[in-house]
């Protein structure tokens, strides 16, 4: 089966204002849609095009070498923007509790330096690319990756990722991209940050 840019869980609107509708829009049924539509290009005919994105994307040296790089970036793009709708809510924002707030005290001090430390990250990436809090198998860590690179593929599970694409804010923040990712925190689902964090073993 080819893959599907899934339907937001969510409308268009409901994360205004921290993140307009407009660049809803044009994020999700235009940059998403031309991802998975290139992977699908880049993947059709060959034993792959079945296989979840996360599995293609943790296991990029099994893609034959002429695919590689389009599955890379294309696949890559379906995946993180599928875990990027996913992370955010209109019930979002605040703080974590539980385990997930105890790992990352233990990883970070305190909840507000892991924000400082995922928006540091965010605001230094050069270029395109995202600032992701991910589970290294020890514990928690902040990681950035450039382009559409994902940090399974380093064997790092995502727990969280922002978007910097220019893409992902420019229509409502234009260069301000530390606006854009002060205001992204208000939409982040805990819940779901929690959720994966206890799949990848807590
Ligand atoms: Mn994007």
């Amino acid at each position: 089966m080819p893959y599907e840019v899934p339907e937001l869980p969510y409308d268009y609107a409901a994360l205004e204002p921290h993140i307009d509708e407009a660049t809803m829009r044009v994020h999700h049924d235009k940059h998403h849609q031309a991802y998975v539509d290139k992977a699908n290009g880049a993947l059709e005919g060959t034993e792959l095009a079945d296989r979840p994105i996360a599995d293609v994307i943790a296991n990029l040296s099994d893609v034959p070498d002429d695919k590689r790089g389009p599955v890379r970036n294309n696949g890559g793009g379906h995946l993180n923007h599928t875990l990027f709708w996913e992370s955010m809510s209109p019930d979002g924002g605040g703080e974590p509790d539980g385990a997930l707030a105890d790992a990352i005290g233990s990883a970070f001090g305190s909840f507000s330096e892991f924000q400082d430390k995922l928006k540091e990250t965010g605001v230094g990436q050069f270029g395109s690319g995202w600032a992701w809090l991910v589970h290294d198998g020890a514990g928690l860590a902040v990681v950035g990756t450039p382009n559409q690179d994902n940090p399974i593929t380093d064997g790092k599970t995502p727990l969280l990722g922002v978007d910097v694409w220019e893409h992902a804010y420019y229509l409502k923040y234009q260069n301000k991209r530390p606006d854009y990712i002060d205001a992204w925190w208000n939409t982040v689902s805990w819940a779901k940050v929690a959720e994966r964090f206890e799949a990848a073993g807590g």
